[in-house]
């Protein structure tokens, strides 16, 4: 599997999916899921409200998938991030479940190239540095079969030193 980085806007990453860092009612917010649901447009949400009326949200951790609206991609692949609580609240696990759930998402819908964003690094005050470890360990040790590439997208320039930092190390 490639990995990539770039920094920039996910809504413009012409790949088979996208993730968004979203939160557990899946009905939109600011930062990255409200860039998604902005540019993708209504039918999203329609489908974020539908699975809500199934399973109520998402939890954190967790992952959902739905159309991408009129988004250049196949599939939006809705996971939220934990809230940064210190690390009193399992928060590395979760944050690692939801790169873990998110690619098992995509494998079951066949999207072979992926964007991710810096998932819980914004709004929810995740360590951009312990993040981004997470992130990349956690694409790195993954069994996939059928994900071929995964771009990290990073819309701020200190998320992008910390990736660049830790994929040239290694
Ligand atoms: N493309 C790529 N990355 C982006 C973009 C974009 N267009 N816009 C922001 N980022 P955040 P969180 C980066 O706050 O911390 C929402 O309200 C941003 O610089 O979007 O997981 C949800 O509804 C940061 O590095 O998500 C939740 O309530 C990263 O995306 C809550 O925020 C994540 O920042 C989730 O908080």
């Amino acid at each position: 599997m490639k990995i990539e980085l770039i920094k920039g806007d996910i809504t413009k990453q012409e790949v088979d999916g996208i993730i968004n860092a979203a939160n557990t009612s899946l009905l939109g917010g600011g930062g990255v899921d409200g860039a998604i649901h902005r540019i993708g447009g209504k039918e999203i949400l329609e489908e974020c409200v539908k699975i809500r009326n199934r399973q109520g949200g998402c939890k954190v951790g967790e992952a959902v998938i739905t159309n991408a609206g009129k988004l250049k991609t196949k599939k939006v692949v809705h996971t939220v991030g934990p809230r940064w609580n210190n690390g009193k609240s399992d928060e590395i696990q979760k944050l690692e479940n939801c790169y873990i759930n998110s690619l098992k998402l995509a494998e079951e819908n066949q999207l072979e190239t992926l964007a991710f964003p810096n998932i819980s690094t914004g709004i929810y005050r995740f360590p951009k540095q312990l993040a981004a470890e997470i992130a990349i360990k956690t694409i790195k040790n993954s069994k996939i079969t059928i994900v071929k590439k995964v771009i990290f997208v990073c819309y701020d320039e200190e998320n992008y030193s910390i990736y660049e930092n830790i994929l040239n190390k290694k």
